[in-house]
């Protein structure tokens, strides 16, 4: 079929995103015998794999984790190389998938999906491209990732810097020489402690430009043995179980104690084990009270300060890097290689921002409060608009013209993270107020993917033409939402959780922090009460508006 063909179809699913929750949708919908075509505006499938190729791009979930489980052949014949997978190999990794099960025949790459509207008389939306062409589908599906939506800091002078400007989230696909450059990085979040060791191994001079000091610890990375390879495949289905059960979608033993009821011998052994094994969520889960207690965290904090201490030379650098503001774990925490050791290099300098802020950017430099900084390039390691901004960057619009932005203007209001009161027939793989970031994401990710294509089937199976959640069914979730992250010590951190990196946006925790396995029996639950707290329309009805 062309893709001119394609387009003058009708489908029962378009799916915005060819990134791990696209390409599974895709392949589900059509088991279950749906039409469905995915609209990506990159070139290729990979999602945040696609985009975020900057040196030392890693992710932070092992890798035998972080990946499929829907198809137990695959999964036994995959072989990961390295406990945390290099973002090549999760790329490699993501063709393959789009290989194997033949998806790339129902994506369409390169387009910029601008608009989608609900039609109250047709019961379908009409999705709309930058190009000018429209689709109809029944279902309407945003796959669109939770960091996809990169951002510029707000700076005087960014647009006129001379010399060569790169964001993490968009880096260029023949990678980056920095040998013999001035180089500053602006921001130390993941992407930043990631890339920084290695820039620094480059460049001539490397200025690290730190607003906010994160934690961070050893990745610990190392080849996967045969040996551990074999003992996770040999009982496969079992782990997946564990992962899905879980809080975070990693199987990890439940603490019972908690930081304070130990001694500080004890309390340094269980962190150091944290450490040593590399294992963030081991770190976070280590006593029963390091996400809810502050006076617990505060014993995780100084343990990490201190090895932070042990490591930088300079008494003044090692402080700054040391983060006070925020409890750990609030922030989404980093795993590094070679992250603080970087900071002994005679080529490396931080600038903290706490006490000299940046006031401009210049054509050849980067200034602040009482210096300035020439430099050849800058790396913008700033983040993205998280959980919401790829959202409403599309103007979706459901019953009665009303837009999904409008609607969201005080923060994101969903039923489960999945679907929007007044949108019928549209679904958010990993939206707001679901566990996504707080998740191994492919395990959310295919709970969503599942949910969806069952509610689809649902639909289909009964005659309904449509699903919607009810506003008090929605009320009542996002309440949910918010009393569970006030029991915990999220809203302390200035955090793109909280959507505080982004100047104007409401302050709220957007993922859900009940874990992965409490939120999971939640949405079975739902359907087994018959689609709880949702409606759904007989194809005779009218919608109403
Ligand atoms: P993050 O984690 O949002 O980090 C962005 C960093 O950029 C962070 O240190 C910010 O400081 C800093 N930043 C943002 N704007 C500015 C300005 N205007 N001036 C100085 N510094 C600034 O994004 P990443 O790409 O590193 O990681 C995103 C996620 O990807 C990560 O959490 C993992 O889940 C994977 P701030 O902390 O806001 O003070």
């Amino acid at each position: 079929m062309t893709d001119q063909e394609q387009l003058n179809s009708e489908y029962d699913a378009v799916i915005v995103g060819a990134g791990f929750g696209g390409m599974y949708m895709l392949h589900h919908l059509r088991e279950l015998g749906f039409s469905a075509i995915v609209l990506e505006r990159a070139a290729g499938v990979g999602g945040t794999w696609y985009w975020n190729r900057y040196p030392g791009a890693r992710c932070d979930v092992e890798s035998i984790n972080y990946s499929y489980s829907f198809d137990p052949a695959f999964e036994q014949e995959w072989v990961w190389s390295e406990k945390y997978a290099t973002q090549p190999e999760i790329l490699r990794y993501a063709n393959h998938v789009a290989d194997r099960y033949d998806l790339r025949k129902d994506i369409r790459f390169e387009v910029l999906v601008d608009k989608a509207v609900w039609n109250d008389t047709t019961n379908r939306w009409s999705v709309s491209m930058a190009t000018g062409e429209t689709l109809t589908a029944q279902h309407y599906i945003m796959a669109s990732g939770c960091l996809s939506h990169s951002k510029l800091p707000e700076i005087p002078g960014v647009e006129s810097f001379k010399g060569k400007t790169y964001h993490t989230g968009h880096w260029p696909h023949e990678g980056v020489d920095f040998t013999g450059l001035r180089v500053g990085v602006i921001g130390t979040g993941s992407s930043g402690i990631q890339s920084i060791p290695i820039i620094a191994e480059q460049a001539s001079q490397l200025t690290v430009f730190q607003r906010t000091p994160n934690f961070s610890m050893p990745a610990g990375n190392r080849p996967l043995t045969a040996e551990i390879v074999a003992a996770v495949k040999a009982r496969y289905p079992e782990h997946r179980e564990e992962n899905r059960t879980s809080g975070f979608g990693v199987g990890v033993e439940i603490p019972t104690k908690s930081a304070l009821e130990v001694t500080e011998e004890e309390r340094n052994a269980k962190y150091q084990d944290g450490w040593d094994q590399g294992n963030l969520v081991g770190m976070l889960l280590a006593f029963n009270d390091m996400i809810t207690n502050k006076e617990a965290n505060d014993t995780a904090c100084e343990f990490i300060r201190n090895k932070i201490r042990a490591v930088v030379n300079d008494p003044e650098t090692a402080e700054d890097l040391c983060p006070f503001d925020h409890p750990m774990g609030t922030k989404r925490p980093c795993l590094d290689t070679g992250y603080y050791e970087t900071f002994n290099r005679p080529n490396v300098k931080l600038v903290n921002l706490r006490k000299t802020p940046i006031t401009e950017i210049t054509p050849t430099s980067i200034r602040t409060h009482n210096a300035e900084f020439e430099v050849d390039a800058i790396v913008y390691a700033t983040g993205f608009d998280a959980m919401t901004g790829a959202l409403v960057a599309v103007d979706i619009r459901g019953k009665g013209g009303v837009t999904l932005k409008d609607e969201w203007e005080h923060g994101p209001r969903t039923y489960l993270g999945l679907c929007v009161a007044g949108f019928p027939n549209f679904y958010t793989i990993t939206g707001p107020t679901s566990p996504s970031v707080f998740s191994n994401m492919i395990v959310s990710i295919e709970q969503h993917v599942d949910w969806i294509g069952a509610a689809m089937k649902h639909l289909r199976d009964t005659g309904a033409v449509s699903i919607e959640p009810t506003l008090e069914a929605q009320d009542w979730w996002v309440q949910h939402n918010n009393e569970a992250g006030d029991a915990t010590l999220y809203p302390l951190a200035n955090s793109w959780y909280m959507g505080s990196n982004v100047p104007g946006k409401t302050r709220v925790l957007m993922p859900y922090i009940g874990g992965v396995g409490v939120y999971r029996t939640e949405c079975d639950e739902i359907v087994a009460d018959g689609y709880r707290g949702f409606t759904l329309h007989e194809a005779r009805q009218p919608v109403s508006v």
